[in-house]
């Protein structure tokens, strides 16, 4: 894979990744945890539908089930699997596989991942990135871009550059808004309050986004959850509270027609994130000697779904 990408990932966020980035032209291997999966998109190629207007593509693609991977040279990937699949034996894995010159630029929703990967490929230069794009898979080869947004990557001054411009401008190049950020861990805290009032809520009531706001009683309830929510995260840099709640309003007004991702998920039976999400808020508050129990219920209600 010398100098050229790998996404690492067959979910929403990963074919929209592999999709634009090939349709741009950029050599790019999708890296899937099936055989069967690999070999479709090998064989079919990726379809990219647009929702405005409903254009679509079908762009070829080279895909590689994660097994069957061997001697990987100095590269990107693009981690754009959930935190639920990194795995002791997943991680192992991709130690196995990333060498410690390669750049890892980390998609996952929540927080704990970076520690994570930190720990388990030690060396490898590791990129935040929050995106506020909307992506749904609809089978193995084709993805619907739902929404447009934004990618943004951590920039924190000791890093080396030229690895960040080259991620940014092959993103930039793909057709992304891409922003450096000095304060990505302020933008963290705020996507995980936005996750953490509008997915377990979609996921227990079965609802696209914009439900959330539809009725008085939704609104209450996705206010408790962000009031205490806010509260935990305001010990950890998050500020501004009626700036936070016109964001999450705001999320749900420009998502509106999309299932969260753990609605989706909940929909497909998989896990879900709630553990990284409002579990972790729920370990966050413990750091801080406080309660959680709004958190605390929509994660044993999440979990209770299946
Ligand atoms: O990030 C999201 C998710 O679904 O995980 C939001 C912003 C809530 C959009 O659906």
């Amino acid at each position: 894979m010398n100098g050229s990408v790998a996404v690492l990932g067959g979910g929403s966020l990963g074919l929209l990744l592999a999709g634009r980035l090939r349709a741009a032209g950029i050599e790019c291997v999708v890296w899937t945890r099936t055989r069967e999966q690999a070999a479709r998109l090998t064989a079919e190629g990726l379809t990219l539908e647009e929702n405005d207007g409903g254009r679509s593509r079908r762009i070829e693609i080279e895909a590689q089930a994660l097994e069957d991977i061997r001697n990987i040279g100095e590269g990107i990937v693009l981690l754009a699997v959930k935190q639920t699949a990194l795995t002791p034996s997943f991680l192992e894995r991709l130690a196995g596989i990333v060498p410690p010159e390669g750049t890892i630029v980390l998609f996952q929703n929540g927080i704990g991942h970076e520690e994570l990967l930190r720990n388990a490929l030690p060396g490898r230069t590791l990129l935040t990135a929050l995106t506020t794009e909307g992506a749904l898979r609809i089978n193995d080869t084709t993805v619907r871009h739902t929404g447009h947004g934004d990618i943004r990557i951590g920039d924190d001054g000791d890093m080396d550059r030229n690895r960040i411009r080259s991620v940014e401008e092959m993103l930039k190049e793909a057709g992304f808004s891409v922003f450096l950020s000095k304060q990505l861990k302020e933008a963290i805290m705020r996507k995980l309050l936005v996750n953490a009032v509008i997915n377990p809520l979609t996921a227990i009531l079965r609802v696209p986004n914009g439900e959330l706001t539809a009725t008085q009683h939704r609104l209450e309830l996705m206010r408790a959850l962000f009031e205490e929510t806010f509260g935990i995260l305001s010990g950890y840099g998050l500020s501004d509270k009626s700036d936070s709640w016109n964001v999450v309003l705001g999320v749900c007004e420009a998502t509106r027609n999309n299932r969260s991702s753990m609605l989706q998920d909940v929909i497909a039976g998989r896990p879900t994130e709630i553990d990284s999400i409002n579990g972790a808020i729920s370990r966050m508050a413990a750091e801080q000697g406080l309660t959680a129990p709004w958190n605390d219920a929509v994660t044993a209600m999440v979990k209770a779904i299946y």
